[in-house]
């Protein structure tokens, strides 16, 4: 059965450092800003690509860089795209799925929100829930990182953002694609409302760095430490390291909102919610970095990496309704959150944790109103 993270033999979980570091400015010798020359390849599942999708909505740019999405399922060799050819070989299934797609009969996704059994495990389904790509037709996300580097020999990982003219990766490090696309080099190609949003501004940059660095070792890549411990004291660990954390967000958040309280009195929950976040009185990039796990906290990771000292909804009523508050009032986030991705992806993959490839239905829903 292949491996799909690296572990040392201590049996904990080592991310591997990303490989493409490039940026997008002006002054940069190849990569300048352009409408519609950059191309980013994402999985919804991914919390780190997922990153980038908020970001990219949040900043307009929708219409200036465009999208491929992978499917769900990552095998032994990666992620990969909609294949259109091998759908028209079969053609029973593509037209079948076609037809319901179409003419909104009966989509594959409706199927799986009533029952995950109806979505198969192998690699020959119909993938509704991919896109194809649609510069060279290739396969898989590999195919971009061996364009890019013929002799590239790491991990094929997404987010990837891609330069459409030169034909490379510029970077695959989530966190500088979107600090690439906060810093405001596309704001002649988007309206105006967006050059006005700043998601690391700078009189909260310093906090903001504080905020992401103790939340992407402890919580973002936390719970992959947990889930992908190979040992029980390092999931013990590792599991107990999550949630002192997140009782540590949970106690900044809870003041925060007793200070909004305070500012706003206790029955205006509207001007409350406009400035509950995590660092600061506006949305920032914290929110979108720790969004991206809390978001999966309920759905995958409580049972598929055994992160269940108690749930985000039972647990920590403050940072329930800081995640509510974004995903309900906030379309960057609501729109690029996909509980079905989500949640099979996780559970069909991870073949080592879940071998049986069943998939939870719980909890119900996947997130609460607010
Ligand atoms: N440092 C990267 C990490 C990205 C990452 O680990 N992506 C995972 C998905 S959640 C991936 O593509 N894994 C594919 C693989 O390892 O084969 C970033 O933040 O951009």
């Amino acid at each position: 059965m292949s491996k799909q993270w690296a572990s040392n033999n201590n049996g904990a979980f080592k991310r591997q450092v990303s490989s493409f570091r490039e940026t997008i400015s002006k002054q940069h010798p190849i990569y300048k800003p352009a409408k519609g020359r950059y191309w980013l390849y994402v999985s919804l599942a991914c919390p780190w690509a997922h990153r980038t999708l908020i970001t990219r909505a949040a900043k307009g740019l929708t219409s200036v860089i465009g999208c491929s999405v992978v499917h769900w399922h990552l095998d032994e060799k990666g992620w990969r795209f909609l294949d259109m050819e091998k759908q028209l070989e079969d053609k029973g299934d593509f037209l079948e799925h076609w037809h319901d797609a179409a003419g909104g009969i009966k989509t594959a996704k409706e199927d799986a929100s009533k029952s995950f059994a109806a979505i198969k495990n192998d690699s020959e389904r119909f993938m509704v829930d991919a896109t194809n790509e649609p510069h060279y037709g290739h396969k898989r996300i590999s195919d971009l990182y061996y364009k890019s580097d013929p002799q590239y020999s790491a991990r094929f990982t997404v987010p990837v953002l891609w330069d459409l003219e030169t034909q490379t990766i510029v970077n695959n490090e989530s966190s500088e694609i979107i600090r690439i696309m906060n810093s405001n080099v596309f704001d002649e190609f988007v309206d105006d409302k967006y050059k006005e949003v700043d998601l690391v501004p700078e009189h909260l940059e310093a906090q903001i760095d504080d905020f992401n660095s103790w939340v992407y070792d402890n919580i973002n890549n936390g719970v992959y430490k947990t889930g992908f411990a190979e040992k029980a004291e390092v999931y013990e660990s590792e599991v107990s390291h999550v949630f002192e954390h997140l009782n540590k967000v949970e106690k900044i958040l809870s003041d925060k909102y007793a200070g909004l309280e305070a500012k706003y009195g206790k029955d205006d929950r509207q001007k409350i919610l406009s400035e509950f976040f995590s660092v600061g009185n506006q949305l920032t990039e914290s929110d979108i970095r720790l969004y991206t796990t809390i978001i999966r906290f309920d759905p995958v990771y409580v049972q598929h990496f055994k992160c269940n000292f108690t749930s985000i909804r039972a647990g920590y009523p403050f940072i329930h309704l800081w995640v509510r508050n974004l995903y309900w009032n906030y379309d960057a986030f609501r729109f690029t959150t996909d509980f079905n991705h989500i949640k099979l992806h996780y559970t069909r993959s991870h073949t080592r944790i879940n071998p049986l490839g069943i998939t939870a239905l719980g909890p119900k829903p996947d997130i609460q109103h607010l």
